[in-house]
């Protein structure tokens, strides 16, 4: 078989260097926190798929059922030559998506973006060997920091699904959505999912499921921290915490002290203390509602084209134009 393109823009001593100076920042702030990025080595991943298929966790379902009616809809509207996909990994739902397009007859190339270049080289071949003659481009980089250097035949839909946009705080997202918008030509097309605001009880379910799943996901990143800068945290001593956060409208998950303990990381040559009951904040997702994404949208540059959610209107979809 042909072999995927690959740019790869983030070395990893990138990550390593990005890695240790977000350690550094964040275990040495009050309150202490740890970005969601790190999750995601081979065993984060795993977990990750596992909470995809939690009875709690809605958010995956609610997406592919919109994706599912909505593709040919998508396909149709946008006409589009690429799929650019940021974060891609979801492969079954960017598959409704190819899917849709190559039956409308405009799918030429797929542009997957991922920080991992495992990941991404075995999600190329995964999907080249599903479609026969489809150029795979793919991108190793971080969304928040390698956009401008998109390739992809135009017209493009850049899709950032799951609601990971909900990791970054509102600053951030409007910087990341008006990055999108300075690498798009004006006519180009945005397929945005975001989990929507609803009740706190099934939003906390959601990220504190019956069978532990999230606990160990959330807990892994320490496991990541003592293996890749020599840290010493006792993992077992943190209990996971998920909680809503009524005023930003997100929930947050942190990891709790059990007791009072003394942390080193050798090759930041760092000691952290933390006490018994003290929480390290290790992801925000923020939930939304319509009018809000559409101001979102709108300050970024984008105009919102069509909305869609699943039956239950848990999860959104949006379509926007650059
Ligand atoms: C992959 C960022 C969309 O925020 O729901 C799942 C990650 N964290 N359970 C989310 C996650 C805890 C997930 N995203």
């Amino acid at each position: 078989m042909t072999e995927p393109v690959l740019d790869v823009h983030l070395k990893p001593e990138d990550a390593a260097h990005a890695l240790r100076a977000d350690v550094r920042a964040g275990l040495t702030a009050n309150p202490k926190w740890v970005s969601p990025k790190w999750f995601y080595d081979a065993v984060g991943s795993e977990l990750f798929e596992d909470i995809t298929r939690l009875p709690e966790y809605y958010p995956t379902r609610a997406e592919r059922e919109v994706l599912a009616d909505r593709a040919a809809e998508i396909a149709a509207t946008t006409g589009a030559h690429s799929l650019v996909e940021l974060g891609s990994g979801s492969s079954e739902k960017t598959r409704l998506l190819l899917s849709a397009l190559r039956e409308h007859g405009t799918l030429q190339e797929f542009v997957p973006q991922d920080v991992s270049v495992s990941a991404l080289t075995d999600a190329a071949h995964a999907i080249m060997a599903d479609y026969p003659g489809l150029r795979v481009h793919g991108v190793v980089g971080d969304f928040t920091q390698h956009l401008s250097l998109l390739p992809g035949e135009s017209p493009r839909v850049v899709a950032f699904l799951g609601g990971t946009i909900g990791n970054l705080i509102p600053e951030e997202r409007e910087k990341f959505l008006r990055t999108v918008r300075d690498v798009l030509e004006p006519g180009e097309w945005l397929l945005l999912g975001t989990d929507l605001v609803k009740d706190p009880a099934t939003l906390v379910r959601a990220y504190d499921d019956a069978q532990g799943v999230t606990a160990e996901f959330n807990r892994n990143v320490l496991n990541v921290l003592n293996r890749e800068v020599g840290g010493d945290f006792d993992v077992e001593a943190f209990e996971h915490v998920a909680l809503w956060n009524a005023e930003q409208e997100w929930i947050e998950m942190r990891l709790r002290a059990k007791r009072d303990m003394r942390v080193t990381i050798a090759e930041l040559g760092l000691t952290v203390d933390f006490h018994a009951g003290e929480e390290l904040r290790t992801e925000v997702s923020a939930k939304f509602r319509e009018e809000g994404v559409r101001e979102e949208l709108e300050y970024g540059g984008f105009a919102l084209h069509r909305w869609w959610t699943d039956t239950e209107g848990r999860f959104a979809v949006s379509l926007a134009q650059a």
